[in-house]
């Protein structure tokens, strides 16, 4: 086979110029995202205005993209501006009919030869094209000149920060365990349940809860429709036999750490249930935090695994 070395060079030197041109872009990371999903959103100005320092940063929060909450940055003065969605969203029991829709971050000093990040949460639509671009259009502005990162072709001069949207994780759909929300500080992961044996009055429910707040928490109690009782045991050696047992107090969640509630550990105990629990269909759990608040989410129901130490007495 006969390569043209002429081709070979440009090709390579076209690739090094683009990734030279994409890092001094407005880009936006992670580059991909979940339709329906949360997204930790972080734009990253690479520099200036033609030499100025950057003072203020603009982002556009297009229909789309709801619930979206900036981080505060030091030296910088944080503002948005609100409005009403076109549609409401419903997530998690909540309704969200406005929020956000620009996020101006001003007051800053930074250099053409520094770089840095503005980051922000929220949730993408479930109603989102899989395989499509989403684009957050961001304008920075310096003491006489502006760059506005606007354009939707990545080929363009100035593209707008954006994410490729990936399709709804559909495993995830039929038996919900991807299920992840915010709640202040508190991010909550990896709901599931376990599905009930015949007869049985009895069913464990399991997640991550990841606290990333200066101050601890508690998971102080939880409720469900279809159980008469809720409970938080843990599982503790009793002499030679592993017992679960109710923690009264709740299960406090310390700054900065992730507790996982999990088969043979932490759990929600679901109990004088009025239904059995189904593999495939999803059972709402109210979980109530002592600061963080109070949030319902849907524990996708799966079959018990062996040896999951749920076979236990009370
Ligand atoms: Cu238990």
């Amino acid at each position: 086979m006969k390569r043209d070395p002429q081709v070979m060079i440009s090709v390579s030197t076209a690739m090094m110029l683009f990734a030279g041109m994409a890092s001094a872009h407005a880009t936006l990371t992670p580059p991909e995202a979940q339709v329906g999903a949360a997204y930790n959103a972080v734009i990253r100005i690479g520099h200036g205005c033609d030499g100025e320092a950057t003072h203020t940063v603009r982002v556009t929060i297009p229909e789309g993209f709801y619930n979206a909450k900036p981080m505060p940055k030091p030296g910088w003065t944080l503002k948005t501006v609100r409005g009403s969605y076109t549609k409401p969203y419903v997530s998690h029991g909540v309704t969200y009919e406005e929020g956000a829709q620009e996020i101006i971050w001003s007051g800053g000093s930074l250099q053409d030869d520094w770089y840095d990040e503005f980051a922000f949460l929220g949730t993408f639509g479930p109603e989102l094209e899989a395989g499509a671009e989403f684009h957050f259009p961001t304008v920075q502005t310096c003491d006489t000149g502006q760059v506005a990162w606007t354009e939707r072709s990545a080929l363009s001069d100035a593209p707008a920060p954006s994410v490729v949207l990936a399709a709804a994780d559909e495993s995830a759909q039929a038996t919900p365990m991807h299920e992840s929300a915010m709640l202040g500080d508190l991010t909550l992961t990896n709901t599931f349940a376990f599905a009930t044996l015949p007869h049985s009055p009895v069913a464990g429910a399991f997640l991550t809860i990841t606290n990333d707040g200066e101050t601890s928490d508690k998971l102080v109690s939880a409720s469900s429709p279809i159980a008469g009782m809720v409970q938080i045991h843990e599982m503790a050696m009793d002499g030679d036999v592993m017992k679960m047992r109710e923690l009264a107090d709740g299960l406090k969640l310390p700054a900065g750490e992730t507790v996982m509630l999990k088969p043979g550990g932490y759990h929600i105990m679901l109990m004088d249930l009025k239904e059995p629990l189904v593999e495939g269909e999803a059972v709402d759990i109210t979980l109530q935090f002592e600061n963080a608040g109070t949030i319902a989410l849907p524990f996708g129901i799966q079959s018990r695994t062996r040896g999951a130490g749920h076979e236990m007495k009370h």
